[in-house]
């Protein structure tokens, strides 16, 4: 009896740990909330964790390696975060063809009106703030943080506006 009753616990856990694995929704999109009645979606855009990329980093991630995708046409609304201990900023700019961003960026390079923060270079440490825009434009974006040698340095994540999307996910 006892010995069944840990075979079924075995059986048990073992349905748990594979319910876990490839089927289950991948890493939860903690940085996404999605309204589509309204067609939007909230974004979560934290600048300067000091624990990746010598805090030059959106979300822990950098040169683009992760980012977002969000449907054609939705509003978007990034609140923005700067956990570091550096200045940062963010604007939404068209991706370039090399993959290299700029040394620096200002609020008119950003791709869609609202798409930039307002406070590009700011002198003291920690601050938010909040992109509002419209993804009226399908195609590949980059979200670059627009202080000198930020993203060149890496601190940029991918911004996608696609015509396929019924969602925003953080990929
Ligand atoms: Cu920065």
């Amino acid at each position: 009896m006892i010995r069944r009753t840990l075979a079924t616990l075995a059986l048990a856990s073992t349905v748990l740990a594979l319910a876990a694995l490839p089927n289950a929704p991948k890493a939860a999109p903690t940085w996404v909330t999605n309204a589509p009645q309204h067609r939007a979606a909230v974004l979560v855009l934290k600048a300067g964790s000091p624990a990746a990329h010598g805090g030059l980093n959106f979300n822990g991630a950098s040169d683009g390696e992760h980012g977002f995708v969000v449907p054609l046409g939705w509003r978007v609304v990034v609140n923005f975060y700067n956990v570091g201990t550096m200045p940062h900023s963010a604007v939404v700019v068209s991706r370039p063809e090399s993959g290299t961003p700029a040394a620096s960026y200002a609020v008119e390079d950003a791709a869609f009106p609202g798409a930039a923060h307002k406070i590009v270079v700011n002198g003291s440490g920690l601050y938010a703030g909040k992109l509002d825009f419209v993804a009226s434009k399908p195609g590949r974006y980059i979200i670059v943080c627009a202080r000198p040698n930020h993203a060149m340095k890496g601190q940029f994540v991918t911004l996608d506006v696609s015509e396929g999307a019924t969602e925003a996910s953080w990929q």
